[in-house]
């Protein structure tokens, strides 16, 4: 029933039923390890919480459920399930991967499975065709979308057309944690899965880390579900309650982040202090036709290159108050990010460098407070 509804109902009621002893509405945290059997191997659909659990599950279903797709599995974060989407590759694999990913993504393919076997070509996805990079071992294109920190946006339709052509067919894998299902839906767009770090918008209140995959392929979610319960990064219940209740205000709120982002992105822009920004909703962004296509609403981030150095950025970022000076994204609270200095600090140097992860670079998560005191906090730790 709950994929016939339009995403504002979908969000509160997507995997949430009455519980069937009690008729609370809410899913009741289910913290409980294990489950009695009354004789081996007859039990109600749960024998050990890593395999399943019902809070868990009933987040996994709206999970999915929001991202039109049939299966949904949450993890203990966001990395798991970059992990868990690389754990399916084999020794001499490679993978096309997006240049500008999250610093923890990019030292994943980089540091870890690198030393496994699989090789990883980064490219500007935005400008650069994969079939220039591909190679008879291609079996996975990671697409970040928007990236972060820089926010290109990824022709999600072009790439799923581009990987079916392809024999065998590489696994297109899109990170929707900076968009949501709110405003981006990769699945209809083509591609296999999709991963979100919950951590960010998904929750939305800054007080959970996790992360969700979602699938339409059944055998592809079987055999992502195996590697999870062989490995274990699942969701706990309590987390996995905090973020279905989180996802039911999560139409309400992106609307108001990227109310706000638009507000703050055209303000920045115009400032004389700024020398450039990037805001996906800007007539100015160099993929702002496909952004209106892809992903209508632009979300929640910006970024901007302050005029001058890492000493003018330091200044701007001891100064902020309403901002708050903290790694992540995607909470109601409005926060700054330096990513070379912080969540993009993994990234070798020089690879920063070219990327444009410079020392002025600032990334900004747009909260849902008033879009004047954000302005005026900006303004006052420019001046
Ligand atoms: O932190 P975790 O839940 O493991 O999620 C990792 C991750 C995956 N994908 C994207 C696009 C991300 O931005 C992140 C985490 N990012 C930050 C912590 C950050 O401040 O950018």
């Amino acid at each position: 029933m709950e994929d016939k509804l339009r995403f504002e109902s979908q969000v509160v009621h997507a995997g949430v039923r009455p519980d069937p002893s009690t008729g609370a509405i809410m899913t009741p945290i289910f913290a409980t390890s294990t489950y009695v059997q009354p004789s081996p191997g007859k039990h109600l659909g749960y024998d050990y919480s890593r395999t399943a659990n019902p809070t868990r599950k009933a987040l996994e279903e709206a999970i999915a459920t929001l991202e039109g797709g049939k299966y949904g599995l949450a993890l203990s974060s966001g990395c798991t399930g970059i992990d868990i989407v690389l754990h399916l590759l084999e020794v001499g694999d490679h993978v096309i991967s997006v240049d500008d990913v999250y610093g923890g993504t990019s030292r994943l393919f980089r540091t870890i499975w690198a030393k496994h076997g699989v090789d990883t070509t980064f490219i500007d996805l935005s400008t650069q065709s994969p079939a220039q990079f591909v190679r008879p071992k291609t079996r996975l294109v990671w697409i970040e979308t928007p990236t972060n920190p820089l926010l290109k946006i990824i022709d999600i339709e072009k790439i799923c057309s581009w990987a079916s052509k392809q024999s065998p067919k590489p696994l297109v894998v899109v990170d929707n944690t900076f968009a949501t299902p709110c405003i981006q839906k990769p699945l209809a767009l083509g591609a296999d899965v999709v991963l979100h770090s919950t951590t960010k918008y998904l929750n939305g209140h800054s007080d959970v880390v996790g992360g969700a995959l979602v699938t339409n392929r059944k055998e592809l979610f079987e055999q992502m579900h195996h590697i999870q319960n062989s490995m274990g990064g699942i969701t706990g219940p309590f987390d996995a309650w905090l973020v279905l209740r989180g996802i039911k205000t999560l139409a309400v709120r992106m609307n108001a982040h990227k109310a706000n982002a638009m507000a703050i992105a055209s303000f920045l822009e115009g400032h004389p202090k700024i020398e450039r920004v990037i805001y996906p909703g800007l007539p100015s962004h160099p993929q702002h036709e496909l952004a209106r296509r892809q992903m209508p609403g632009f979300g929640g981030m910006v970024t901007f290159f302050l005029k001058g150095g890492l000493e003018q950025a330091r200044k701007f970022l001891e100064k902020v108050r309403l901002f708050a000076l903290a790694e992540s994204l995607g909470g109601v609270e409005s926060l700054v990010d330096h990513p070379a200095i912080m969540t993009h600090a993994s990234i070798p140097a020089e690879t920063r460098k070219q990327l444009g992860i410079t020392d002025n670079l600032v990334r900004l998560s747009i909260g849902i407070e008033n879009v004047d005191d954000l302005k005026e906090d900006l303004d006052r730790a420019l001046t």
